[in-house]
Formats: C-alpha cells, sequence, structure tokens
C-alpha cells in the first residue's frame, strides 16, 4: 500500500451499508426500489435524514435557493475553497437503491472516518446532495447543480413545473428545503462523486473500478404532434388526423436514427403524452420527449438534424401540427487529469482491478466541471441495471468505491 495522505485510513464498509438500506426505506418500493422524485414528502424525509446524520458529525448544514444541501467540515488552512463530495438523493419514479444515493452516503461515510480519526484536510470539504439531478419531475436533469454552475438561472430552475402544474419552487417550499444561502458563485477546489456505472461495461470485464475520463454529450427534445380529435366510430380511417400514429411512427424513426449512428449512439422517446387519452377518442395530441446522446457533439448535432426532420417528414405526411423544440443540450465533458490520477492511483494503491471509462448516464460533475477540477468513480452494478427497481450491487462494491473516494480525496487535498 503506497498512498499515505491519510495515513491509510478505512472506511468502515459495513455502516456505509447500513446507511444505504436505512436510507432505502424513504421511498422505497414493494419490488424493493426507491421513488424519491425531487422535491417530494420522500425526498423531504431523506433530506432530514442527511441533515441529521451531518449534523451529528458536527458538520454545518446549508441549504441554497434551489435546495442544494452542502455539509461543511473546516481544514487546517481555511482560505482554501472547499472540496466537494456527493451526488443526489433524488430517485426516477422506479428508481433503484444506488443511483446517487451511493455517492452521498459515501462522502458522508468517508466524512465519518475523517472525523473519527482527527483527520485534518488541508481544504474544507463539503458532502453535497444535488437537488433534481434525476430531472424526471422537474426536467431538465442536473436542475441543482446546473443553476450551481451558472447553466441556469434559479427563477428559470423553481419556475419548472411538474405534470401537475406543481413548480420547484413552491415544491421545495412545502417539504422546507428552499434555502436562503445563495445557489454558486462561489470557488472550489475540487469536486468528487462515486456513483454506479449504470451500465454493463465494468461487470462485463470484472473491473472493480471506473476511471471515469468525462461524462457524453445529451441532448433533449419535445416533439408535440397535433391532429384532430374524432369520434372513433364515426369517423373512417381515411383522413383522420391521429396525433398518436405520428407520435408512434417518430418513435421508431428516433430508435432508426441511432441504429444508424450505432455503436456509441443512443437515443429514446421514453414518455408519450396522448390527449384525450380516451378509448373511443382518434387522439388529437401527442407529445414525444426525446433523450439522444453520443460521446461526440458533432455526430448529435447530424443526429438531432435528422430527428427533427423525420418528425417534419412524418406530421406533413399524417396532416398533422408539429412543435419542435429542444429543450436541453449538454456538451460531452473531460473530467480533470489531476483528480483522474487520484481516482487512479487510488484503485491501484488499494489492489483494486480499474479501467477507464466515459460515462453515459449524465451526472452532476459534468455541470460541476464548469467551475473547479472534477472527476467520478465508478463502481459496477448488477447486469449494468440501473433506473429499474432491480437495480443492485455487492457490499464489496459498495466498500472499494467508498474507498477509492476517501483515498483519492485526501491525495488530491495532500496536493493543494
Ligand atoms: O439522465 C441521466 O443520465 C441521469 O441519470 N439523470
Ligand atoms: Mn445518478
Ligand atoms: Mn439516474
Amino acid at each position: 500500500m503506497t498512498l499515505d495522505p491519510g495515513r491509510n485510513l478505512r472506511i468502515d464498509a459495513a455502516r456505509l451499508w447500513d446507511t444505504l438500506m436505512e436510507t432505502a426505506r424513504f421511498g422505497g418500493t414493494p419490488k424493493g426500489g426507491i421513488c424519491r422524485l425531487a422535491a417530494s414528502e420522500e425526498d423531504r424525509q431523506v433530506r432530514g435524514w442527511f441533515r441529521e446524520a451531518c449534523g451529528a458529525l458536527g458538520l454545518s448544514v446549508t441549504v441554497d435557493g434551489v435546495g442544494n444541501m452542502f455539509a461543511r467540515r473546516e481544514g487546517r488552512r481555511p482560505g482554501l475553497p472547499p472540496i466537494l463530495i456527493g451526488s443526489h438523493l433524488d430517485t426516477q419514479p422506479t428508481g433503484g437503491k444506488f443511483d446517487g444515493v451511493l455517492g452521498v452516503l459515501a462522502a458522508l461515510e468517508a466524512m465519518r472516518t475523517l472525523v473519527a480519526a482527527g483527520y485534518e484536510t488541508n481544504a474544507p470539504v463539503e458532502i453535497v446532495n444535488w437537488t433534481d439531478e434525476e430531472g424526471s419531475r422537474f426536467s431538465p436533469a442536473m436542475m441543482g447543480s446546473g443553476v450551481f454552475a451558472g447553466v441556469f438561472t434559479p427563477e428559470e430552475a423553481l419556475g419548472t413545473k411538474d405534470r401537475e402544474g406543481v413548480t420547484l419552487g413552491a415544491a421545495l417550499d412545502g417539504i422546507g428545503y428552499r434555502g436562503q444561502a445563495a445557489v454558486g458563485g462561489r470557488a472550489l477546489s475540487g469536486y468528487l462523486e462515486l456513483h454506479i456505472e449504470q451500465g454493463p461495461i465494468l461487470e462485463r470485464e470484472e473491473r472493480e473500478i471506473g476511471v471515469v475520463q468525462g461524462v457524453q454529450a445529451m441532448r433533449w427534445y419535445d416533439a408535440r404532434f397535433t391532429g384532430l380529435d374524432a369520434h372513433t366510430g364515426a369517423t373512417p380511417m381515411a383522413g383522420r388526423r391521429n396525433a398518436l400514429i405520428g407520435a408512434a411512427r417518430f418513435a421508431l424513426a428516433v430508435d432508426a436514427i441511432a441504429n444508424e449512428h450505432a455503436p456509441d449512439a443512443v437515443a429514446t422517446v421514453g414518455t408519450l403524452d396522448v390527449r384525450p387519452n380516451s378509448r373511443n377518442v382518434v387522439p388529437g395530441e401527442a407529445l414525444a420527449t426525446v433523450d439522444a446522446r453520443h460521446p461526440d457533439d458533432a455526430t448529435l448535432d447530424a443526429m438531432e438534424a435528422e430527428i427533427e426532420a423525420a418528425a417534419r417528414a412524418i406530421a406533413k405526411e399524417l396532416s398533422l401540427a408539429l412543435d419542435f423544440a429542444r429543450i436541453w443540450l449538454q456538451p460531452a465533458v473531460r473530467f480533470d487529469p489531476v483528480l483522474i490520477g487520484c481516482v487512479r492511483e487510488a484503485a491501484k494503491a488499494n489492489g483494486f482491478s480499474a479501467r477507464d471509462i466515459t460515462s453515459g448516464a449524465g451526472h452532476d460533475a459534468a455541470y460541476v466541471a464548469r467551475l473547479a477540477p472534477s472527476t467520478m468513480v465508478f463502481v459496477p452494478c448488477a447486469g449494468g441495471v440501473s433506473h429499474n427497481e432491480a437495480e443492485s450491487i455487492r457490499f464489496e462494491d459498495a466498500a472499494r468505491g467508498g474507498q477509492v473516494l476517501l483515498d483519492a480525496l485526501l491525495a488530491f487535498d495532500a496536493g493543494l
């Protein structure tokens, strides 16, 4: 073991695992997953648990104007900007126990280890819980870190609405987490985020740690097809203006475009809102949402043009009106070489097998990387399955990921 900054401090892996299982009850589902949408009652519960756990450690907890939570421990050089470690506690509607949660709770475990050892870092260290990383209830994704990084204004974020028309601002007020602290606008020394891979590569190659190089480019679109509500019994097939047929053909076209840009492109129509959504009414309106991603921005430009052209051609052929809009664009991100080196060294010093990897999933680190040196640590998840109640990792995965997070943090801090 060559690593030394923290005198080879070891996390308490059992304690980390217990926190993962304990917090899974907030929004726990019968199938063993978690439904904990941003700024929901379940989110309030887990935030309360997190605030209490940090308070018990003597950390000072602040909440900013879009609900991001920061739990701070001072370092020996207070003039240094803090190093942030963390992720998100919100989940998809049928989310798992580990997406985001592992990153926040491993950061808590690292902090517990530092406090127990009385180890003083150079820089202050803050655990962060980002608001609305998933973008499921309030779009787009990574909202809290996006405001922190200056990509969205607080007003834009707080004004976004869920399907019931509730704004993020009202929802945060409702759970008591619309804080007073300014959002962002402060220097950071660095950012480290532990996360499950959410894909199959590490497991397939039997690698224990992913040394994350960056995050691929991603874009979201809304395609609203408008035809004419009509009686399903009395309206002949010829001349119908069925918006759902338009959206359905569009979903197939998006799938075909991604396959034409294989193997690195992915594109998905993940939601279809049909109105009036009545069995005996020809649907006059259908909103299809698109998530398209690729490691290369230029290829995503080409895919965007093809996706929009497909929507327009389908609408024309079916005499439908079309509103097509890109609602989110996140360029490809490269992480910081020094921090990547700290992760690589930490994996090596612990004897964990590792490989470089680029993230297919979006993460808050992609936004924080605009402000400060940032990187991520990946651990495998079973079958690469995530955004699914069956999402699972082994005790050892959490243990290894948590240890690498701590060791990389201390190696980076030692170099400040
Ligand atoms: O969409 C994503 O990639 C992230 O899981 N929110
Ligand atoms: Mn996540
Ligand atoms: Mn996710």
